[in-house]
């Protein structure tokens, strides 16, 4: 049996029985053959989303409510002994922000068990399962990559606060080398302690290109006492160390925001405060 993370390494593992998975995102891929003859039900226990297949139909999927682990049950399905199945069952830690808060413990849970008249619920074990058949030629296929487990909150502000000459830090869209996910709209507010300098930076900036940036966008607001004045947006691929703003001011909101389709690598934004009378950085 096989479980392919994002990466496309390739791991062999006897069955399904996770409750602590290694990778946010896999696809694990099997042949299945029944002990007996029998309708038998799979019942997945997981935490964040999943699909389940047999012989490429899609027998069930679904998403855990929250970052505790649930169970969710197929039709009963007719399986032949010494008949040949293939199992495909993809999972994705993908629970929110708020669900990863109410539950910090929540782990990378999934489990795939079935029952039948002649076998009490139990793991699938691996003695009903396969990776080494000729109808796995053609494989390894790709997954793309899923939705980020711990993207920015949306919806709310973070508030990074007195920030006071030779602050520095950094602040980033989710996962790093996740993309970011769709429908975001998070927005950092970076609060000086008094009138102070703020330069930011980019570590890395990859977002969703359109003109005019009118899907996904990053754009800085900079107040300074009644003015504000709107940096942006930015989008697209900009390089390490471009300055993105340096400005004499009190705060600075920066807000992110994505559509509902194409998502890209997301950003690293690094700032620092200098005194209010320096001179921007040069770079
Ligand atoms: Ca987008």
């Amino acid at each position: 049996m096989m479980n392919r993370d994002i990466n496309l390494s390739v791991e062999i593992v006897p069955n399904i029985d996770q409750y602590n998975s290694n990778y946010n995102a896999a696809i694990f891929e099997a042949i299945l053959t029944p002990p007996v003859t029998a309708d038998f039900r799979f019942i997945v226990d997981v935490i964040g989303r999943f699909s389940f297949s047999l012989d490429g139909r899609v027998l069930l999927t679904g998403r855990s409510q929250s970052g505790q682990p649930q169970l969710f049950n197929t039709t009963w399905v007719h399986l032949s002994r010494d008949e040949y199945y293939t199992l495909t069952l993809q999972y994705a830690f993908d629970i929110s922000a708020d669900m990863l808060a109410a539950t910090p413990t929540a782990s990378r849970r999934v489990r795939l068990l079935w029952e039948s008249s002649a076998i009490a619920q139990a793991v699938v074990p691996p003695t009903s399962l396969y990776h080494s058949f000729e109808m796995l030629h053609g494989f390894p296929k790709v997954i793309t990559p899923v939705n980020d487990p711990a993207p920015c909150a949306s919806n709310r502000i973070t508030e990074l606060r007195n920030l006071d000459v030779g602050d520095t830090g950094a602040f980033q869209h989710g996962t790093p080398g996740r993309m970011y996910n769709s429908d975001s709209n998070c927005k950092w507010l970076l609060h000086g302690a008094g009138l102070v300098r703020f330069n930011l930076f980019i570590d890395y900036l990859d977002i969703e290109y359109t003109p005019g940036c009118s899907a996904d966008s990053l754009q800085l607001q900079v107040g300074a006492g009644a003015t504000n004045e709107i940096v942006g947006p930015f989008c697209g691929v900009l390089p390490r160390g471009f300055l993105l703003t340096s400005r004499r001011a009190n705060e600075v909101t920066v807000t992110f925001s994505s559509d509902d389709a194409v998502e890209r690598l997301g950003f690293n934004i690094t700032y620092s405060i200098d005194r209010e009378d320096s001179p921007p950085p040069t770079s």
